[in-house]
């Protein structure tokens, strides 16, 4: 074992989901290992424990997983966990964490960010619950990265990470798994595998969009394989190291060899994608998109259909900025309802509570409580089962879930890679407009309230401040911005907009439609043009 000098760098602050930076940045020397020695230097009692190790099979993953194979065994954790050639999507990792009581991991990617040498790298450390470090956690890495002086590795052959099997390195044991098989086990004990099963068998087709990304193995072992989807059921379902240089974020916009299979004639039934890491789901149903938000409201609503969750809901939570369907569904179900800031570290708490069984965000991200990551492939599984079940088509669950609750009209605008300055400008002169804008008309809407979003977890009392400035107006009518938390590049500035509509009659509008007065309100409240020098977003969701 060694213990190496070193120096702190500038910036080591974990954000909406770990830290993530440009590849070439995580390739300097000891910029990795800071971090990671920063992280083990913050927990206590790590000695003789298990860790498990594994992500997304971007660009860097194997490098990383070896210097933190060695660093955990000079640090003293007892055994660690591997995925086969370093993978786990970030849902599987948070499941084997659960299921072998581990103490905690860590997980290497940078999610729906792209990948190869030009692109991002990230790690971020969960906790033994299975899920993300929570902010007090993550801030005391942060201090400690900035103060370090030195980190411990031990000397050593790389590890065969391709094998499945165990071996040593000093007296810590080191296991590769298979990376499926766990999480396999998992979906089976929550989905009736029998009813969709038969629905896959019977002609009706799928297409799920793996974004040369982790989920690939995952999708083809379940759905192609127990389940009995057709081969090629499931397309670029190979991991590749930079995401076949495509931008792994299941969105209208960068899923679009899906979308143009599912908007095409002779359209599969039921479509879906899902992220670098695994844990985001977009779906589609033939020329149908369903919003991520109305996703988790359908989730809700149906749950009672789905062996793992047919005994009811505890409760439920969205993110901030997700829109208000779910909290319609909870409503007539007579359960709580909690609003949470973005990012999944916030849901832990309350699913550790038993307090929500469900939850979710707009970013195409649901979840519950069966690990404390979202999970992609569990949101199809969840929808396969419902449609099994329902024998309905995507589009008549999601029309009569309309007309059951009315519709959120929602949309998310982003403007990715403006200029920090700008972004920056953008939102105190909006903070500086909040107090005075209660009473003030635009259009036909009035401000009811306008803040800046801060969180006291109801269960330790922990508070979050500046989660994003809202605006809201009569009947759940939102405008929200917030600064995302996990690009590398400038600055993403997204822009939340929600209506809500009771006609069943208007429910078929397109909501950029629905929403145009809102939509030119939001980009004129903030200045767009003038802080960012854009007047279209990048992303449309
Ligand atoms: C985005 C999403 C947020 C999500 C986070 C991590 O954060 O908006 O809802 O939890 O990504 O998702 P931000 O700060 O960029 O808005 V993942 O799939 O990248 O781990
Ligand atoms: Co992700």
């Amino acid at each position: 074992m060694k213990a190496m000098q070193t120096s702190p760098f500038e910036g080591q602050k974990p954000g909406t989901s770990g830290l993530r930076k440009k590849v070439r940045i995580f390739q300097q020397a000891h910029y990795l290992e800071n971090f990671v020695q920063s992280v083990f230097d913050t927990l206590e009692g790590l000695e003789g424990k298990t860790l498990v190790v594994g992500g997304d099979g971007r660009y860097y993953n194997r490098e990383a997983i070896q210097i933190i194979l060695r660093m955990a065994a000079a640090n003293g954790f007892g055994r660690v966990l591997v995925g086969c050639d370093g993978l786990l999507s970030t849902p599987a990792a948070s499941a084997v964490i659960r299921k072998y009581k581990a103490f905690g991991g860590l997980i290497l990617s940078a999610s729906h960010n792209p990948g190869g040498p030009d692109g991002d790298f990230g790690i971020k450390y969960n906790i033994s619950n299975g899920g993300p470090a929570p902010e007090k956690l993550t801030d005391a890495i942060y201090q400690h990265s900035q103060n370090i002086n030195r980190y411990l590795i031990a000397e050593g052959e790389d590890a065969p990470l391709e094998t499945l099997g165990s071996y040593h390195i000093g007296d810590m044991l080191v296991e590769i798994i298979d990376p499926v098989a766990d999480y396999a086990e998992l979906m089976a004990s929550l989905f009736d595998f029998a009813a969709i099963r038969s629905l896959l068998t019977s002609g009706y087709r799928i297409c799920f969009d793996a974004m040369h990304a982790i989920n690939g193995p995952y999708a083809k072992k379940i759905l192609e394989e127990v389940l009995g989807a057709p081969q090629g059921s499931v397309i670029n379902g190979e991991p590749l190291a930079d995401f076949g240089g495509g931008h792994p974020d299941p969105n209208l916009t960068y899923a679009k060899d899906l979308v143009e299979i599912m908007y095409a004639e002779n359209a599969p039934a039921f479509g879906a994608a899902s992220d670098g890491d695994g844990d985001r789901n977009m779906i589609l149903g033939t020329n149908f998109f369903v919003n991520p938000s109305d996703s988790l409201a359908v989730l809700a609503a149906n749950a009672h259909w789905v062996p793992g969750y047919e005994n009811g809901l505890a409760g439920v939570a969205r993110s901030m900025p997700t829109s208000q369907a779910v909290d319609r569904v909870a409503e007539q179900l007579r359960i709580e309802c909690f609003e949470t800031p973005t990012g999944w570290k916030f849901f832990g708490n309350l699913l550790d509570a038993g307090r929500i069984t469900l939850c979710g965000e707009e970013s195409f991200g649901t979840g519950s409580d069966h690990v404390r990551e979202k999970d992609g492939l569990w949101a199809v599984l969840f929808w396969l089962n419902i449609l099994a079940v329902r024998g309905e088509t995507v589009q008549e669950v999601m029309h009569d879930h309309w007309s059951r609750f009315g519709r959120n009209f929602y949309t998310r605008h982003d403007h990715e890679g403006i200029d920090s300055n700008g972004a920056q400008q953008l939102m105190s002169h909006l903070q500086q407009q909040l107090p005075e804008l209660p009473g003030k008309t635009f259009g036909e809407y009035t401000v009811s309230y306008s803040d800046d979003f801060s969180y006291t977890d109801p269960i330790d009392g922990s508070i979050s401040t500046g989660q994003g400035l809202r605006i809201g107006f009569d009947n759940g009518t939102r405008i929200i911005y917030r600064l995302s938390g996990t690009g590398t590049e400038g600055a993403t500035l997204r822009i939340y907009i929600e209506k809500f509509e009771a006609d069943t009659n208007k429910h078929d509008q397109d909501p950029q439609q629905a929403l145009v007065d809102l939509i030119d309100i939001a980009n004129t409240l903030c200045k767009l043009e003038e802080y960012t020098g854009r007047d279209k977003p990048t992303v449309i969701t």
